[in-house]
């Protein structure tokens, strides 16, 4: 069977950066064969427009404004994460999307305890990778 190399957008969210964990989340992907294509520090609390656009599919639920404010209260680090089935890699790397109900050993296990707040976002299907990668990266893949 032939290998599907993908591309998944990841991205460390606001209040981790000084956290002195950031090592090791990158470590964990990298580790498990990941590559990392891209990464940036940006400041999406200079633009809430990008994070209501990568959020737009929350917009009706109730805690959209609370998320947006969180997604917009200091820098994060994006990632463009590529290799083997990189989406659904990812995704079990980060863990459960509920910190409390996420495995140990995962990241979202092991450093958070608040939904609101969880430690990192990575795109949970193809075409949620392609939009998120292009919205951060303003490119196409
Ligand atoms: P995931 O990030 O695992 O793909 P989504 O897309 O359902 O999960 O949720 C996006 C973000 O919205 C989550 N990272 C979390 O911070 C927040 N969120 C999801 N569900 C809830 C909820 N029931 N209450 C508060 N925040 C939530």
């Amino acid at each position: 069977m032939s290998k599907k190399v993908e591309r998944t957008f990841v991205m460390i969210k606001p209040g981790n950066l000084d956290r002195e964990i950031i090592d090791d989340i990158l470590m964990r992907f990298v580790k498990k064969g990941l590559r990392i294509v891209k990464s940036e520090l940006t400041e999406p609390n200079k633009d809430k427009e990008l994070m209501e656009k990568h959020y737009a599919e929350h917009r009706e639920k109730d805690f959209f404004e609370a998320l947006i404010s969180y997604a917009t209260s200091g820098p994060v680090i994006s990632m463009i994460l590529e290799g083997e089935d990189a989406i659904a890699v990812a995704r079990e790397i980060a863990g459960a999307t509920d910190p409390k109900e996420a495995e140990p050993g995962t990241i979202r296990g092991d450093y958070g305890i608040d939904i609101q707040r969880n430690v990192v976002h990575t795109s949970d299907s193809e075409a949620a990778a392609r939009r998120e990668i292009a919205l951060h990266f303003k490119l196409n893949h």
